[in-house]
């Protein structure tokens, strides 16, 4: 530390805050000289961008490290969000608008040149996640920081993000994501900070000096993680909290047996294995693979958050028995469950605490998220797979059951077929591990992530437990999306309209939106809210025309579906209500056809690499788009465009756009969503199943605002139970588009047989025929509203004004408050 009496010097130098344009200019060039070693000759956007974000970045880690040392000094209780996927998008904007710095910068480059927007568009994705679950992730982070929680993310610095996404010749074609050709400007190396993690060996039995029989883990291949970390500024504070992603390295430059013995080459190509640990972000959602390469990232990960957590804590000086009372960990998922198993070990192996007692401090420190109830999506993993690479951990997961097996018996006596419906070990050849199980018998409290689904997860996958453990410990927290991201800085026109009748602060209070409902009647006000619309879907054409060449016109009514392909999403009832449509259309004269309420489907996300079905339906999607899109009898009606390479800052240009967007997954599969609340956030109605939040959105917002049809989640068992003995009936209308593309009309028909398959003949398990004719009518609904364009702007207007529930700040004040039992603790500015 700096000796008291120079710390007057020390302050003089330390940097604040930009105050003005030309302190912003003073780093900015002088981040092109030095850093970037560049002159005004040679500084072009990419350049320019890169000293914008070190100029901000420099601010960003002053005020980090500020926030770090007042945590550490006031000794807080500390919140770590373990997720798997954090899906960032870009950084700069973002970090201008919330340190209120943009401004500066955009007149600051403005005299050099530049503009400032197309710098913002230099920067890649940071894409370390799938979908839904890690762009909550990013959301939540972004929420703990500005409602000024010392909170966490604890992560893996993924290589390679999500693929980037081709279509070639209408399929789809996956590219490696490389983000970090240039570095990151965002990333603080810590290379100080690494711990080494241990894979394979064996158990050893010891007794200690107390004769007490003990076990430890040894041997076995070491890999070494280090830590980076990523600032993550609040909005409107000076509180700046930490994203921590691990990167996998070589434990030891060499195995030096080997290298004497002159294997030089084989000797360092082994020690780059432990470097594909982290190399690259598995691609599926909603899906566990199993793979051994993943059971090691989750433990890598796992196991030096958890070091890195209990070194913390043990600088404290307090004993065992306060860790619940200045830790919370939130399990973003299964994927971090091994935690709980990797603290228990550390707590009685490693720290030799009595079992009872670590157990109990560890269910307090624990909270489990479940996203999902999709079977194919529950993770388990093989015993002999846990047993090989973690064989300490397997013991002690047996541990963890047995004793939890016999307080089920001691509740419920002589019901093995219980027993064994909740025992963490599934009987199956080989057995597996319940990974969901373990996390619920190792938390103190579960959530589900909308109302909706955190009543289905209480009546069907974790029934049992409910009934062992009573209802207390399944609680609701609905999602939320940060309205900073999503509203603020995606959609400045309507942000800026907002603030122009209910001044800026639903930038961080959301529910002040509230305040705009009066205006919903207001006709000039109506005309500038759909003005916005109308630049936002010329924005958007904008990207289309320059992506795919397809023209498309803004007032036409714009339908998006933009998510993760899947079935359960079931893209493949919008593609073929539009295929329907286009039939429709085709029958009419010219003079009919021009009543009819043009619209623009518009399509965007990836699938999963290996799932054959969902990328049937992207071929499907982009076949049907080139046959309209170069009907001349099309022209003025109808559009069909499927988006290449969906991502966050596309989604930052397509959602402000819509007019109608899709979430029309078989009730009962889609959790939550959260496209839906910034979709309706943004002005634009929805249809939809009645599923995860969409049910919470109508309550907010009024049925009168939102185009519901098909089947409840309730009704769904007993459809399919129909469908299986007694066949699918496939309609008048669904059959007439099945003929249509059997006619070969969109090339070779034996393309989609499986797709037509899977719902005739296949027991079509998510309901597309079952709910076919209610969405078109659905559709039609809208066609009709559309038109009158007074009453849809005072929907539109009515809806956003509803929608102050839906922010990821109150979501993380309900953890907050319900699971994490920790207190905002604002540094000083
Ligand atoms: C995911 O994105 C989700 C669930 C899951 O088990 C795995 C992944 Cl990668 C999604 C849900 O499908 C979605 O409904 C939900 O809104 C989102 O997680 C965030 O909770």
């Amino acid at each position: 530390t700096i000796p008291l009496e120079s710390r007057q010097i020390w302050k003089k130098f330390s940097l604040g805050e930009f105050g003005d344009k030309q302190e912003f200019q003073q780093e900015f060039v002088r981040h092109v000289e030095t850093s970037l070693a560049r002159s005004l000759y040679n500084c072009d956007d990419l350049a320019a961008y890169q000293a914008a974000s070190q100029a901000v970045r420099d601010r960003l880690v002053v005020a980090w490290n500020r926030t770090q040392q007042k945590h550490t000094l006031t000794d807080t209780k500390r919140v770590y969000y373990l997720s798997l996927e954090f899906l960032m998008g870009r950084a700069l904007d973002n970090a201008m608008l919330n340190t209120r710095t943009k401004q500066y910068a955009r007149e600051g480059v403005k005299d050099f040149g530049f503009r400032l927007e197309d710098l913002i568009e230099q920067e890649p994705d940071a894409a370390l996640g799938n979908g839904g679950l890690g762009r909550l992730a990013a959301c939540f982070v972004d929420s703990l920081a500005s409602e000024n929680y010392p909170g966490w993310g604890y992560g893996l610095r993924y290589e390679y993000g999500i693929f980037k996404q081709k279509i070639i010749d209408g399929y789809q074609v996956e590219q490696p994501d490389y983000w970090l050709t240039y570095g990151s400007s965002w990333e603080i190396p810590r290379n100080e900070i690494s711990v080494d993690i241990m894979f394979y060996g064996y158990v050893r039995h010891y007794t200690d000096d107390e004769g007490v029989h003990r076990r430890c883990w040894e041997g076995g291949d070491v890999v070494r993680a280090v830590a980076s970390d990523f600032p993550v500024p609040g909005y409107g504070t000076a509180n700046v909290n930490n994203l921590r992603l691990w990167s996998s390295k070589p434990a030891q430059e060499f195995d030096f047996a080997k290298f004497n013995a002159g294997d030089y080459i084989n000797s360092v190509s082994e020690q780059q294995r432990a470097e594909t640990i982290s190399a690259v972000l598995y691609p599926n959602d909603n899906f566990d693979s199993g793979k051994e390469l993943r059971l090691k990232q989750q433990y890598l990960w796992v196991a030096a958050s958890l070091n890195d957590i209990v070194r913390r804590f043990k600088k404290s000086k307090r004993p065992w028995r306060e860790f619940p009372e200045q830790i919370a960990i939130q399990l973003n998922d299964t994927h971090p469950t091994l935690a709980i198993v990797e603290l228990q070990r550390i707590f009685v192996d490693l720290e030799q605490l009595p079992w009872k007692e670590a157990w109990d401090l560890v269910v307090e420190t624990f909270g489990y998220t479940n996203h999902t109830v999709l079977p194919e999506a529950l993770e388990k993993w093989p015993v002999p797979m846990l047993e090989n690479l973690l064989p300490r951990h397997l013991e002690i997961i047996y541990d963890i059951n047995l004793y939890f097996l016999q307080e089920v018996e001691a509740k419920f006596p002589n019901d093995r077929e219980l027993l064994s419906r909740v025992s963490i070990i599934e009987e199956s050849q080989p057995q597996q591990a319940r990974m969901a199980y373990l996390a619920i018998i190792g938390s103190h409290k579960v959530n589900g992530v909308a109302e909706l689904h955190s009543d289905l997860i209480k009546k069907t996958i974790f029934k049992d437990f409910v009934a062992v453990y009573g209802g207390d410990k399944f609680i609701n927290v609905t999602n939320g999306i940060t309205p900073r991201r999503w509203l603020h800085q995606a959609n400045p026109e309507l942000s800026d309209l907002i603030a122009s009748k209910i001044g800026s602060g639903f930038v961080k209070d959301l529910s002040e939106l509230r305040h705009l409902e009066k205006f919903a009647d207001d006709e000039d006000f109506q005309r500038q809210w759909m003005l916005v619309k109308h630049k936002r879907k010329e924005k958007l054409a904008a990207l289309v025309k320059s992506q795919s060449g397809v023209v498309l016109n803004p007032d036409h009514l714009f339908d998006i579906q933009v998510k993760r392909i899947h079935e359960y999403k079931r893209q493949q009832l919008n593609i073929l209500g539009v295929i329907h449509r286009y039939v429709e259309l085709k029958q009419m004269s010219p003079e009919e056809r021009r009543k009819m309420t043009p619209r623009v489907s518009l399509f965007g996300g990836k699938s999963a690499p290996g799932y054959y079905m969902a990328k049937t339906i992207i071929k499907l999607i982009n076949d049907v788009g080139k046959v309209v899109n170069n009907d001349p009898d099309m022209f003025d009606s109808l559009k069909v465009v499927f988006v290449e390479d969906y991502n966050v800052s596309k989604a930052e240009i397509i959602i402000p756009a819509s007019d109608i967007s899709e979430h029309i997954s078989t009730a009962g599969t889609e959790a939550s969503g959260t496209s839906n609340m910034k979709f309706v956030l943004n002005g634009g109605l929805i249809i939809g199943t009645v599923d995860g939040a969409n049910v919470e959105i109508t309550r907010e917002i009024g049925e009168d605002n939102i185009y519901l049809f098909g089947h409840l989640a309730d009704e769904v068992e007993d459809i399919r139970h129909k469908h299986k003995y007694g066949g699918v009936q496939v309609g008048k209308k669904l059959q007439q588009v099945f003929d249509f593309i059997q006619s070969g009309a969109l090339g070779d028909p034996e393309i989609y047989t499986s797709l037509l398959h899977s719902i005739k003949y296949g027991g079509d398990y998510y309901l597309v025929s079952d709910d076919f004719d209610a969405y078109l009518e659905a559709q039609h609904t809208i066609n009709h509203d559309f038109k009158d364009t007074k009453e849809w702007a005072r929907k539109s207007i009515v809806s956003v004004s509803r929608m102050g529930f839906f922010s990821s700040d109150r979501a993380i004040r309900d953890y907050a408050e319900g699971i994490w039992n920790v207190e905002p603790s604002p540094v000083e500015e």
